[in-house]
């Protein structure tokens, strides 16, 4: 079993994550500064699911599962002593970086909140790799990327595992190369998972250190195994317009009948994944590390790809509520094709969560159960690209 540190292990992703790994038998340690639940203070908004204090959530799960998971309380990329010291203490195997602002609107909306996003993503980010490489141990770092890295225009070609194979016309003729996939962000806040990138060639490269990055799709769903087995367990769901996600968002807005928020004509083709797989897939990509010298291993984590109209369309046939098209907020473009390799995670025994399951009834009866705590007024995209 692995001794494992959760960066950013209160979040949306975090927390499920943190448990599943903890059921399994690793030992978790939570390092968060409650960073989420202070943006809800900010925006005055809240998880649609009444979420416990995090103390209480861990008490309830020693009480369930009869494992302990710690939390250390610090921000990653103010504290880096704090961060080498506990690297150094507790020798962990793996380290998982969740520890980001990861919402694209939110990046979106003053010049304050871009430069939050850009300072704290990006300082976490070295801090860890700088960290791992003071302190000596053979840590495997692995992080939350997004598919957002590649951009989201047509590229006219299946979107490869990271890195794409060019031939350049060199003075001794065309010969081929492997580069990183060229960086296209959409929003500040996937600007900064595409500097991210950088880092991880950059450390690897000059310090070995085993890296592997996870380009995830838009995570839909909210329970697990885990987090439904207690209440006090809940994971969270956000539906407002800056956390919340375009299929929670809309399973959510059926649940209470208002009309789905199609931005534009909803042409826009994204990738998706069940937060169930986004559990899984940590868990192997913790199991799975490259090898020393090995460079960055990058896995496209999603499962399906989906038009924002068609999942519209589609919940709007199975529950009667309105579509409306709504003017876009985003600076995006209204209608591109999506094919995207993600053969790696099938291989290493991902059995993918797909839209028929019947998880959506399950993100509607959650919607439905607490919906007297949703306020309205928070729904809409606010936050404008311009
Ligand atoms: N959209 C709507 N209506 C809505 C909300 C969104 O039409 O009510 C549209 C957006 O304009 C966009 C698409 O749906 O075209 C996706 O938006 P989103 O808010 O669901 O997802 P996004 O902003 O891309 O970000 C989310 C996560 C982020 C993650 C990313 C993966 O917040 O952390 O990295 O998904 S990906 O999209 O693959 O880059």
């Amino acid at each position: 079993m692995a001794k494992i540190i959760v960066l950013g292990g209160d979040g949306f992703c975090g927390w499920p994550t943190s448990l599943h790994l903890s059921k399994r038998g690793h030992e978790v340690i939570i390092v968060d500064n409650l960073s989420r639940r202070k943006i809800d203070v900010e925006l005055e908004v809240q998880s649609l699911t009444p979420i416990r204090h995090l103390s209480e959530r861990l008490a309830a799960w020693k009480e369930v599962s009869g494992q302990t998971i710690r939390h250390v309380n610090f921000t990653v990329g103010e504290n880096y002593h704090r961060l080498l010291s506990l690297i150094i203490e507790e020798k962990p195997d793996a380290i998982v970086h969740f520890a980001e602002q990861r919402a694209a609107p939110y990046s979106m909306k003053t010049p304050m909140h871009k430069r939050y996003t850009v300072r704290n993503n990006l300082t976490a980010t070295h801090d860890v790799l700088c960290a791992i490489v003071e302190s000596g141990v053979d840590v495997h770092l692995v992080h939350l990327g997004t598919m957002g890295v590649y951009g989201y225009g047509t590229a006219g070609m299946k979107i490869p595992e990271g890195y794409l194979r060019i031939k350049v016309d060199t003075d001794h003729g065309l010969k081929d190369q492997e580069i990183l996939y060229p960086a296209n962000p959409g929003s500040i806040y996937h600007m900064t998972k595409t500097q991210d990138q950088l880092f991880f060639f950059y450390y690897n490269k000059n310090d070995k250190v085993k890296i592997t990055d996870l380009h995830q799709g838009i995570v839909w769903g909210t329970q697990t195994d885990e987090t439904s087995s207690d209440d006090r367990l809940i994971n969270r769901f956000d539906y407002d317009g800056d956390y919340g996600t375009v299929l929670n968002r809309f399973l959510m807005q059926a649940a209470i009948n208002y009309p789905l928020t199609v931005h534009g004509t909803g042409g826009q083709t994204r990738a998706f994944i069940h937060i169930r797989d986004t559990c899984r897939c940590v868990e192997l990509a913790i199991q799975n590390p490259p090898q020393a010298g090995e460079r960055v291993n990058i896995l496209n984590q999603m499962t399906e790809t989906h038009r924002v109209r068609d999942l519209a369309r589609m919940i709007a046939d199975q529950t009667g509520v309105e579509v409306a098209f709504l003017d876009n907020p985003r600076n995006e473009a209204p209608e591109n094709e999506l094919h995207v390799e993600h053969d790696r995670f099938l291989h290493l025994g991902l059995e993918p969560i797909t839209l028929e399951n019947g998880l959506m009834a399950e993100v509607t009866d959650i919607a439905k159960r607490y919906s007297d705590r949703c306020d309205r007024t928070k729904i809409p995209c606010v936050s404008l690209w311009r």
